[in-house]
């Protein structure tokens, strides 16, 4: 690979992008191969990974079922996103988009699909009426921040992550470009977070958990190799504080456990509450 490019008048795949994930990027959606997912016994059917986007998720169902929403029980089955299998025909009929975290409802009549990881919050938070306030402003200012962490963690993921830590060559460009984002989204929380507890205000909401899992990380230095202090996350004194209170919930680090492939950071499927015990 050359440090320029000139692009031809029409672009056409390369052999392999590289870095990380080049492996399992093509130009095209659908499934790639036929296989139905599995079910379990439970209502709520998750299937995910441990990233950032999948903890919002489960960790989410953990805060519900430690205030007690017994209806928020779930099985959760692993997806392997190296292993390809976001591409399965049963993946792509939950979600088109061959991404997880992905979800189905199976207590109606009929099974409810669930994709985006932003839209299985609001979806669970409104089934139970838990971490989302009923109306009016304070729920607008939770939808808020949902939709800033949906609209952010790409630039923080796909552009500052991807370009400092997974794309086979470090380029100066795209590394300042996006730690100069990345900055500035952590300066954003940081001044929000300077004078109310919780992202949205006083009370902890779907918001907190849908950003923790992002700069949460990034903040205690989980993310992206030596992130943090190329970032001088430290400097974001409230952001690590409100970091520090989220992250000792004991359904935050148990959220965390779920659907990890490594061994070491959790199981690979949860059934049952046992399985994180
Ligand atoms: N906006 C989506 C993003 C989901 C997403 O990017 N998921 C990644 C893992 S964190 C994925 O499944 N990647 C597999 C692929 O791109 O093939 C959400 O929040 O649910």
């Amino acid at each position: 690979m050359s440090e320029t490019y000139t692009p031809p008048a029409v672009w056409t795949p390369p052999d392999t992008t590289g870095g990380r994930f080049g492996a399992i990027n093509q130009p095209t959606a659908g499934p790639r191969f036929d296989r139905a997912l599995p079910v379990g016994d439970h209502d709520l059917q998750l299937y995910s990974l441990g990233t950032p986007n999948g903890q919002k998720v489960s960790i989410l169902l953990e805060e519900l079922l430690e205030a007690g929403h017994t209806g928020a029980e779930y099985d959760a089955w692993l997806i392997n996103i190296m292993d390809l299998d976001q591409f399965s025909s049963g993946f792509v009929e939950v979600n088109p988009n061959s991404k997880i975290p992905a979800m189905v409802d199976r207590s109606g009549e009929a099974p409810v699909r669930l994709f985006e990881s932003g839209s299985i919050m609001l979806y669970l938070a409104e089934k139970f009426g838990a971490f989302l306030p009923a109306s009016g402003a304070a729920r607008a200012e939770v939808i808020n921040w949902l939709m800033w962490q949906m609209g952010s963690a790409p630039f923080l993921g796909g552009g500052f992550g991807h370009f400092y830590a997974y794309a086979p060559e470090k380029l100066e460009y795209p590394i300042n470009r996006y730690a100069m984002e990345a900055k500035r989204q952590m300066d954003v929380l940081d001044r929000q977070l300077a004078d109310h507890r919780f992202i949205a205000g006083a009370d902890y909401t779907i918001a907190d958990i849908a950003i923790y899992p992002w700069y949460g990380a990034l903040v205690e230095g989980r993310a992206y190799g030596d992130a943090a202090t190329f970032l001088q996350a430290d400097q974001y004194t409230h952001l690590k504080r409100w970091a520090d209170e989220v992250g000792a919930r004991t359904a935050v680090l148990r959220g965390r456990r779920v659907n990890q492939s490594d061994p070491e950071k959790g199981v690979a499927e949860r059934h049952s509450p046992a399985d994180l015990d």
